[in-house]
């Protein structure tokens, strides 16, 4: 009896020393600010002359956000100056929404520009509407994207323009 006693305590301590060991290494959590994942869920192929619904997903870290700023930027590729700025607002679930119709066949860009939690992120999707003839679209012009960057907070921003730096570099 007495052993049997004994053993169970011995198991006891056992278990208890497996918890103090694993404790520790569960504590450091990262405590770096999540990153803003922002999804287009405009269809890259849409019709002309019809209402079409610009849509993102925000979140952070698992979790909708429904206190962004999502501003849809759209211009037709190579006529970023002409483009337009639409303001989203929230439909439910960290979803933003904004229509805009397209009056002619061509390959047009969207910026998501989005701001929540002083971050800042910006997908960018192209999206051709109706059946363009593509010998008469415009070249889309990347330098523009570079520039625009520089508008953010900057996370993805700044560390894709030191990657173009690098690059540049490397070529010369
Ligand atoms: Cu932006």
């Amino acid at each position: 009896m007495k052993k049997w006693l004994f053993a169970c305590i011995a198991v006891t301590a056992l278990l208890v020393g497996c918890g103090d060991k694993k404790e520790p290494a569960a504590l450091p959590e990262p405590e770096m600010p999540e990153m803003l994942k922002v999804d287009i869920l405009t269809p890259k192929e849409v019709a002309i002359n019809e209402p079409i619904e610009l849509a993102a997903h925000v979140e952070q870290g698992g979790e909708n956000i429904d206190d962004a700023i999502v501003e849809f930027e759209v211009w037709e590729s190579g006529k970023r100056d002409e483009g337009q700025m639409i303001d989203g607002t929230l439909d439910k679930d960290g979803v933003y929404k904004a229509t805009i119709t397209f009056d002619h066949d061509s390959v047009y860009y969207m910026f998501a520009h989005t701001t929540a939690n002083g971050i800042h992120n910006m997908p960018k999707q192209q999206i051709t509407a109706g059946t363009p003839d593509m010998t008469q679209i415009l070249p889309e012009d990347e330098k523009a994207d570079t520039n625009m960057m520089e508008h953010g907070n900057g996370t993805s921003g700044d560390a894709q323009q030191g990657e173009d730096e690098k690059d540049k570099k490397n070529h010369h």
